[in-house]
């Protein structure tokens, strides 16, 4: 045994069984730490760790800092790393790493501290709040993780914001009282947020309320306080009103009070989509420069960037406090968002004030990505998102780890949402090949996580609906697979029963839904791989039902009727054929028309092929002579030489009505119905009815 493993050793033993001889422990004006007073890193929340073989210091430059160095020496103590490898990980670890007297002692020194001075959570989505048992489990892993604030802000919660000026029942009273208690503990300061902009009155009296409600909750022992003026339009909208309110309760309730902080506010204009007037540049010239000010981005759903932070900052003089919206999902419900964290810039730290992350009302479920957010905000050059994903994983689920990581990959993407974030990276081994070991996988993997639920129960009981769903789809993807040999083989039997077998999971899976929430959201139905995975079962269900239609004549009447079965047909309103006029000539951007006499020259200028997409579950529609695609406005591609198909502009809903059918735009939210109007096609919220016939 070399000398350095002898070393490390004893000092676990040391740890472990004699408690801590030879400790110095103390905050930056302690005697105890007089020595090592030039070591300690000047920033707040720091700390100097030394490690000899004789003694370990742990000196903090505050409270703080202690809290974060013992906790550093927890962990290192927990180690059994030696050598290189132990130091590999110290430098992964902290922010600066020395060895002492040569690395052959195995002796060390620590420097550390966090590159954002306040790091955190804002619980401001839609849905559940919280439970209190959740935010108690928050507060101990926002302790060891070094998050130091936590935003109170659940948009359902009516004391928060519906009904703001009413004070708290007793007993929720009681259980806030117990929260902030709990986040101290932790060093975790407890902000509470109020928001009055639905129906306040630009008042004295509106104003008092509010100074009213901060008192009562000083009261709980919350010592820093946010006002939110986000989703709201109309009176309470209004910039230096806002801004005078802020002041107002800064002059009148922030400086009456020793111990409370800077207030924090989330403006209407919260993100530079959203922004516009003078709005934001009255919020920074009128209101103190010491309230800190919540940004999303340049959405409201976005990753923030150096470039972005300039401009804000710019606009608001002050340094911007980051309300990240992810892994906030309220707004794509039916996915959970477990990918890594990834996209914010990594030199940022120097540009914000904060940096807070919205979640998902899954606590649990969250920490995948708080885990990141916390190394992230702690040490940003040197963040690393794969790496913290798979430590996250370690740690929130050690017991069925490989399950678990498969089961985060499987819910990365969120589809496509108004918002437009999107998360690569779902079901990578699923692109390669779909078959039967990846659809098996799927089954066996959510087996084994159900199966670990008592050693790992609140993270399960919140993403069991999800991983009953991905089970399920594991399965049909299976019956799917089958359906393909049967094909093959041409066993007609065999296709309708795994056809019959796949319809009745499907329905199965669309039958499972999570939390039985009636608020402003609506309860959540799990979408598994809804990227990747989910997709490709769909639509090769779609695609294989219609090559087996081609082919065989058993059991159709177990198989989807098409509104229009594939095939080429006359479209015509008033009598007229719907016409490719130009289809010999020069044409870009043109259109086709409705014209009187059927064509006994060219008829195929009067044929649609119309093709049900098994992808969008859409039709398209083309020229038969040609191969143009129709697009929702009844023309043709601007560039004839590209003539791309894009699902946006391309695809149609058509439904039989009375006398004919309707073709209803697809792509866009399906707006608009075709309805003809001068020979041509145009589009309105009642569409024209059209014969379509062979
Ligand atoms: C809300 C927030 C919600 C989030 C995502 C802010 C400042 N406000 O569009 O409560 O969770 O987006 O849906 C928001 O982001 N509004």
């Amino acid at each position: 045994m070399k000398r350095h493993d002898l070393f490390i050793l004893l000092w676990t033993i040391c740890l472990c069984c004699f408690g801590e001889p030879g400790k110095i422990v103390g905050t930056i004006g302690d005697k105890a730490v007089k020595t090592y007073r030039k070591k300690i890193p000047l920033q707040a929340e720091g700390y100097y760790i030394k490690v000899t073989p004789k003694e370990i210091v742990v000196a903090g430059r505050d409270e703080s800092g202690l809290f974060y160095g013992k906790q550093a020496l927890k962990t290192l103590s927990n180690t059994s790393l030696k050598g290189e490898d132990l130091f590999k990980f110290l430098k992964s670890q902290y922010k600066e790493v020395s060895p002492l007297r040569g690395d052959s002692d195995g002796a060390f020194e620590i420097r550390d501290w966090p590159s954002v001075s306040c790091r955190g959570v804002i619980e401001g989505f839609y849905g559940n709040p919280w439970s209190h048992e959740d935010r108690l489990r928050q507060f101990d892993f926002y302790g060891k993780h070094r998050l130091n604030i936590y935003v109170y802000g659940p948009k359902d919660d009516p004391y928060h914001r519906a009904h703001w000026r009413e004070p708290y029942p007793e007993a929720e009273a009681a259980k806030l009282k117990e929260l902030v208690e709990a986040a101290h503990r932790n060093r975790v300061q407890f902000v509470w947020a109020i928001h009055p902009g639905g129906d306040i009155k630009w008042n004295l009296q509106d104003s008092l309320a509010v100074v009213k409600k901060l008192n009562l909750m000083y009261d709980l022992g919350i010592r820093t306080f946010a006002v939110f003026f986000d989703d709201i339009g109309g009176e309470g909208a209004r910039g230096e009103k806002q801004a005078g309110l802020m002041n107002y309760l800064t002059d009148n309730f922030v400086r009456k009070h020793k111990d409370v902080e800077p207030l924090i506010i989330c403006p209407t204009q919260y993100n530079k989509a959203w922004s516009g007037g003078d709005y934001l540049s009255t919020l920074g010239t009128k209101m103190y420069p010491e309230v800190r000010i919540m940004w999303t981005g340049n959405s409201v759903v976005d990753m923030i960037e150096r470039d972005d932070m300039e401009w804000i900052n710019a606009q608001i003089k002050r340094k911007a406090f980051i309300w990240l919206n992810y892994p906030v999902n309220d707004y794509c419900q039916s996915r959970l968002l477990m990918g890594k964290t990834y996209g914010n810039g990594l030199d940022i730290a120097d540009l914000v004030s904060g940096f807070c992350s919205n979640p998902m009302e899954y606590a649990e479920a969250s920490k995948v990505s708080l885990y990141s957010i916390a190394d992230y905000c702690w040490n940003m050059p040197a963040y690393d998102a794969e790496k913290s994903w798979e430590d996250a994983l370690d740690e929130l689920m050690p017991t069925s780890r490989e399950a678990f990581r498969f089961f985060c990959e499987n819910n990365v993407d969120l589809g496509k949402t108004y918002h437009g974030l999107r998360r690569d990276g779902e079901s990578p081994e699923f692109r390669k090949v779909p078959n039967d070991v990846y659809f098996s996988r799927l089954v066996t993997e959510a087996d084994a996580l159900l199966a670990d639920s008592l050693s790992q129960p609140e993270m399960l009981r919140e993403i069991a609906p999800w991983v009953e769903s991905m089970r399920v789809l594991g399965q049909r993807g299976l019956q799917v697979m089958a359906m393909q040999k049967a094909l093959e083989a041409a066993d007609t039997v065999g296709f309708i029963a795994h056809y019959r077998a796949e319809q009745r999971l499907e329905e199965k899976q669309k039958s499972i839904i999570s939390r039985n929430y009636e608020g402003s959201v609506v309860k959540a139905k799990p979408i598994v791989s809804g990227t990747i995975v989910t997709p490709w079962v769909n639509e090769e269900t779609l695609q294989l039902v219609k090559n087996y239609k081609k082919n065989f004549a058993y059991g159709l009447e177990f198989l989807p009727q098409q509104v229009i079965e594939d095939g080429a047909y006359f479209i015509k309103a008033n009598g007229k054929f719907l016409t490719d006029v130009n289809a010999s000539a020069e044409r870009t951007g043109d259109c086709p028309v409705f014209v009187a006499e059927a064509d006994t020259i060219n008829p195929q200028r009067q044929l649609w092929n119309i093709e049900l997409i098994p992808a969008t579950g859409r039709y398209k529609i083309t020229n038969v002579q040609d191969g143009r695609y129709l697009n929702e406005r009844g023309t043709f591609w601007q560039d004839k030489a590209q003539n791309p198909f894009d699902a946006d502009w391309h695809t149609f809903v058509i439904a039989k009505t009375e006398g004919g059918y309707t073709i209803q735009c697809g792509g866009r939210g399906g707006s608009g119905y075709w309805v003809t109007e001068k020979d041509r096609i145009k589009n309105d919220k009642k569409g024209t009815v059209f014969l379509i016939e062979k």
